[in-house]
């Protein structure tokens, strides 16, 4: 099966050029100059075209950060791989890197091949996983090694959640060190949990219970303090650091000195970083638990969000992914009424991060070709994807996107696709839609219809990162 897309202005993370574009099969064979001899072959010998005119032709989204059926403080997020992975292609979305997590006294490999065996066959578009190391002991770290080699070349800890996922200084140092020998990347939630939950405590027995407080306790400073404590573990243990959902403005300010001195130190941040804040989001009675997540919703009076667009534009942020971690309002949530401690963290936005970034182009924030670089291309290198994914050209995975970026539309728990009671980003207008979503050559959105089917996408074996410097 061949598919000519023609007419569209094919997006990179270099520049935005009209473009014909030749899929093969599965994959990408050719990036035709319009008009030319081999375009006008191309497109007689064709079994399928497809015309994008007025469209952008785009790599398809990757997401790095998400957690499908993940269980979280006594219940599971409510996306499962078949629900959370059809969602992600209806946004554009065509490969996700989800999480396998070791927890406190486990084994790290049964813990691995158990979330394997819960992926095979649900998912919609390709996917791969960091493994989530909750309890670093010897026997974790050898397996660390094991792991790089099946293409597993992530790893994430924990500096919150004392007693759950928490890792004291010396075992992060010791897993650095074990990156440093193995190529593998760490990523970090940075937020010192020790302190936080010191606040928390006091906070809960003054009786302040509401959603809101969970803002309060999770603060910026002990963000700002852990990210630095990150840096400087991975300088001693020589390893390469990612820092995953950074809201404050002062965490950033971290990253900013790290990588000015050169260092292989990277940040993601989140579309609700975004968009929301502590008073109009998580201040809102119990309504606000729809926004309660970690790293949490930061005031709009120290202007994060600014900050936050800022570092997107210098590449102090590198990468948007969600944190996709949905939990319904009935039941999941609820499990925290009365105690702000016993929500469970997390927002679900799987299916919207290529719409809310794209906004940034709409008002000028970033370029039409730094929106791929960080939805898409970025996240593709930053995880041992490229070239695979995250770009269009020859050889690459027939994963692409058309996207028009002048219909509107508002975000909506009546059509959104993620498995959730409430949408976060409801009442949010847009501009630019998801048109059409191809999946290793295979058309899986057209037309507002979802025409794929489960257990289409593949396990990814992921190679090491080729974004370090
Ligand atoms: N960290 C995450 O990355 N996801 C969900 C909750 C959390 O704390
Ligand atoms: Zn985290
Ligand atoms: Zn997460």
């Amino acid at each position: 099966m061949t598919i000519l897309i023609k007419n569209g202005t094919v997006v990179s993370s270099t520049g935005a050029d009209p473009a014909e574009v030749l899929i093969d099969g599965e994959v990408i064979v050719a990036v035709l100059q319009p008009g030319s001899e081999l375009a006008l072959s191309a497109e007689n010998g064709a079994d399928r075209v497809i015309d994008a005119t007025g469209k952008l032709v785009v790599p398809g989204g990757v997401d790095v950060h998400t957690h499908m059926e993940l269980p979280f403080g006594g219940t599971i997020a409510s996306d499962d791989f078949e629900t959370g992975t059809r969602a992600a292609a209806w946004g554009g979305t065509t490969t996700i890197v989800d999480f396998a997590t070791q927890s406190y006294g486990l084994d790290v490999r049964e813990c691995f091949d158990a979330r394997m065996e819960q992926a095979e066959g649900r998912c919609a578009i390709d996917y791969g996983f960091h493994m989530i190391i909750g309890d670093v002991t010897d026997a974790a770290l050898k397996e660390m090694d094991l792991l790089v080699n099946e293409g597993v070349t992530s790893f994430k800890l924990f500096m919150a959640y004392p007693g759950v996922f928490y890792s004291d200084d010396g075992q992060i140092l010791r897993a650095m060190q074990q990156c440093a020998g193995n190529g593998g990347l760490m990523m970090m939630h940075a937020e010192n949990g020790i302190a936080i939950d010191v606040l928390a405590e006091q906070a809960y027995e003054r009786g302040e219970t509401d959603p809101v407080t969970h803002g309060y306790v999770r603060r910026a400073e002990f963000e700002s303090e852990a990210t630095h404590r990150a840096i400087q573990l991975a300088k001693v243990g020589a390893a390469p650091l990612y820092i995953v959902h950074l809201s404050a403005k002062q965490a950033l300010e971290q990253v900013a000195i790290a990588r000015n001195n050169g260092a292989n130190v990277f940040a993601e941040t989140c579309p609700q970083y975004l968009y929301f804040s502590l008073e109009e989001h998580l201040d809102q009675g119990w309504d606000g638990a729809a926004y309660v997540c970690s790293t949490p919703i930061r005031s709009h009076h120290d202007h994060h969000q600014d900050e936050l667009w800022k570092g997107l534009r210098t590449n102090d942020l590198a990468v948007v992914a969600t944190d996709h971690c949905p939990f319904c309002m009935k039941e999941q949530k609820e499990l925290g009424v009365g105690d702000f401690r016993a929500i469970p963290n997390g927002i679900g936005g799987v299916e919207h991060r290529m719409d809310l970034i794209f906004q940034g182009v709409v008002t000028g924030e970033i370029s039409l070709p730094r929106w791929v670089e960080l939805c898409s291309t970025t996240p593709s290198r930053m995880m041992g994807l490229y070239p695979r994914k995250g770009i269009i050209q020859p050889g690459s995975d027939a994963d692409v996107v058309i996207y028009d970026p002048q219909a509107t539309w508002t975000i909506s728990v009546e059509n959104h696709h993620m498995n959730i009671d409430h949408s976060a980003y409801e009442g949010i207008e847009v501009n630019g839609h998801v048109d059409t979503v191809l999946s290793r050559g295979r058309v899986i959105v057209d037309n507002n219809q979802y025409l794929g089917s489960m257990g289409d996408g593949q396990y990814l074996r992921r190679g090491l990162s080729s974004y370090l410097i």
